[in-house]
């Protein structure tokens, strides 16, 4: 569904689609052209990562012959600067700017000189070394970065019409066409990192071109086809490492098995999510059963074993990756912002491919949570790992917590998070509907118009909300079609009590999947959802040994957590009474306007003796329980008032 179908009017949505307007997209342009002076973190101790300068768009300059010089940053540097493009395209289509239309044609320009005559593309093997081009494709992100290329491109065509774009696009294609499939003489492998396949589908969908749709799924097949292909592809460059980056286990990308036969989720969290994507969206266009099963397995396996309750995956900072089931540090996880924008896109695909609210659940978990977590309020500093627990001084002084961190970096010296955030919030509105030839479906609580007159289909909908703030949802259907329109609206995992109306009186919901589903005959209509929303305690399956006697708390699709500033450090001492009865209330001044909730607990403080109160051990534990009042806020808005603790599990009892 094109942006254009749908317009966000949600002043919360709006206020985000305007920070990455007015603040990200020109910081992040300063950040890529080396012209602001900020400190650039290391996502984690590792003296590999680069973080000098980004040095993005001069890569672009000295690959062009435009600039003398090196290329600077990782080897997929350049899709920092296609994301971006990506984000403007997408801001674009919602608030016109000229000024910023010249700088992203001024982009696309450079993009263009950079191309080399046979359409291949990226800077660093065109600036460093031409001859090592593909011969290290297990490491070296050159599909990957071409991925992005291709998404940014066809948001930019959308959105300007730009034939230059779909020019550059359509070369970076027929090179990878031409270069890449099972025919003898062609390259019988794929990138480290998936995402080239996303990109030729979105080239594919805007172009029809059959051709493109098929090497996306050649792309997924020859994945784990041939695992000797991949050793000898890891091994076949002798000209070294590339900085940053080194071969790892087969697991890590997803090439031990056949991607049909994968029915668990392994590896490097952003990887395994993107390559689903991929697999999803080429199931439905192609009919391919064997992916579209091997998606719905690998689903499972997220969401019932290896999910954080913030919707973010990946447990280890060891590969960026998934463990094993049930295996969910609260204080060690990854969580990369990365990786659950990229579940946002599973979910998305597989919205399309079964009409099951489950899907649209884990969307809005990871979007309202840990997505929305990667961002702070100011728009200009970012979360790359999002902990679920922080104790600030753990992370800078045990080794192995080096990556949490407890207040968002100016940047990163890996900096894939950013754009990715900036080309999710300004395209948000691809996400709140799903659209078949028989029924349209609403998946997220948007406030929004929209109207299918572009796609031939003479149906429109206002959906008239302040969700999350209330779970009051009013829809105000035109359906000016001869025929009837069903409408399928999402009914939240989360929900308790739910009310609807039509046209003005009180029916009684039915649920298929998870959607109530209404038909209407030609004319105005209205649908009332109404959800009570109110703060609930959630409690993690026995298997998860982190969260046992734990509880979190939430409130509709936003988790929330606990903070120093609002409750005393030390917050592992906290225990909220499991008689207590949450309370919430909005207050319009804090962190940008959110509801608060509220439970009665104690403090765990020590009563005995000085002497025992310092010993590290005791047999005789004097502790004495303090009433506190324990308040907790949205986890995405977490960190916004200076270095403290966060927790989302404490303890019950
Ligand atoms: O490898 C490219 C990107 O950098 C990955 O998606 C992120 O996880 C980070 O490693
Ligand atoms: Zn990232």
């Amino acid at each position: 569904m094109a942006r254009r179908d749908v317009c966000v009017t949600d002043p919360i949505w709006k206020r985000y689609k305007e920070l990455v307007r007015k603040e990200m997209i020109p910081y992040q342009w300063a950040v890529l052209n080396d012209s602001i002076d900020i400190a650039i973190e290391r996502e984690r101790n590792d003296a590999s990562i680069p973080n000098e300068k980004s040095h993005a768009i001069a890569n672009f300059k000295i690959a062009a012959g435009l600039e003398k010089g090196d290329h600077y940053g990782w080897v997929f540097q350049d899709s920092d600067v296609y994301k971006w493009l990506e984000a403007v395209s997408y801001s674009l289509s919602d608030t016109w700017d000229d000024e910023l239309k010249t700088l992203a044609d001024g982009v696309v320009e450079l993009i263009s000189k950079a191309q080399q005559p046979d359409g291949y593309i990226g800077t660093y093997f065109t600036i460093k070394c031409p001859e090592r081009r593909y011969m290290r494709l297990a490491e070296s992100h050159e599909l990957y970065c071409m991925g992005h290329l291709l998404e940014a491109l066809v948001a930019y065509k959308l959105a300007t019409g730009s034939e230059l774009a779909m020019d550059v696009a359509e070369k970076v294609a027929a090179h990878l066409c031409d270069t890449f499939g099972p025919e003898e003489g062609k390259y019988h492998f794929a990138d480290g990192h998936e995402e080239i396949e996303i990109g030729l589908m979105k080239l594919y969908h805007i172009t029809g071109t059959e051709k493109y749709r098929d090497l996306a799924e050649y792309f997924l097949k020859v994945r784990g086809d041939s695992p000797k292909e991949w050793s000898r592809l890891k091994s076949m460059d002798k000209g070294g490492n590339i900085l940053g980056v080194s071969a790892e286990a087969m697991k890590y990308d997803q090439t031990h098995l056949p991607v049909e036969e994968q029915d668990t989720a392994e590896g490097h969290a952003v990887r395994l999510v993107y390559m689903c994507t991929a697999m999803a969206d080429v199931a439905k266009a192609s009919g391919n059963k064997e992916f579209e099963k091997a998606c719905k397995k690998i689903w499972r396996n997220i969401v019932d074993k290896r999910m954080f309750i913030t919707g973010g995956i990946g447990s280890t900072v060891l590969g960026e990756s998934f463990t094993l089931d049930y295996d969910l540090p609260n204080d060690t996880m990854y969580c990369e912002t990365c990786a659950s924008i990229g579940l946002i896109f599973f979910a998305k695909q597989m919205l399309n491919l079964e009409r099951n609210s489950e899907y649209a659940d884990v969307m809005e978990r990871a979007l309202y949570n840990t997505a929305l977590s990667g961002m702070a309020l100011d728009g200009k500093h970012f979360f790359y790992v999002n902990p679920l627990e922080v104790v600030p001084e753990k992370g800078k002084l045990d080794p192995t917590k080096s990556h949490v961190k407890s207040v968002r970096p100016q940047w990163l010296g890996c900096a894939c998070c950013p754009p990715n955030l900036a080309r999710l919030i300004t395209s948000v509105e691809d996400y709140i509907y799903s659209v078949f030839d028989d029924a349209v479906l609403v998946n997220l609580f948007i406030a929004s118009d929209m109207s299918l007159e572009d796609k031939g289909k003479k149906i429109s909908i206002r959906q008239k909300t302040d969700y999350p703030r209330s779970g009051k949802v009013l829809f105000e259907i035109e359906n000016k079609e001869e025929t009837d329109v069903t409408i399928g609206i999402r009914l939240p995992g989360w929900r308790d009590e739910v009310k609807g109306s039509i046209d003005g009186s009180a029916v009684k919901i039915t649920e298929k999947c998870g959607y109530w589903y209404v038909q209407f005959p030609k004319g105005e209509h209205s649908i009332l959802l109404d959800m009570e929303i109110k703060p609930k305690r959630w409690y993690a399956n026995l298997n998860v040994s982190e969260d046992i006697h734990k509880v979190a708390v939430a409130r509709g699709p936003q988790v929330y957590c606990v903070e120093g500033k609002d409750n005393g450090d030390g917050l592992h001492k906290l225990v909220l009474r499991k008689d207590s009865q949450l309370t919430d209330h909005f207050e319009e001044e804090l962190l940008g306007g959110v509801s608060v909730v509220e439970g009665d607990g104690e403090r765990l403080v020590w009563g005995g003796s000085d002497a025992a109160s310092s010993s590290l051990y005791t047999c005789r534990p004097e502790y004495k329980k303090e009433a506190v009042k324990i308040r907790f806020i949205p986890y995405n808005t977490w960190g916004n008032r200076g270095e403290n603790e966060m927790r989302v599990w404490i303890t019950e009892e």
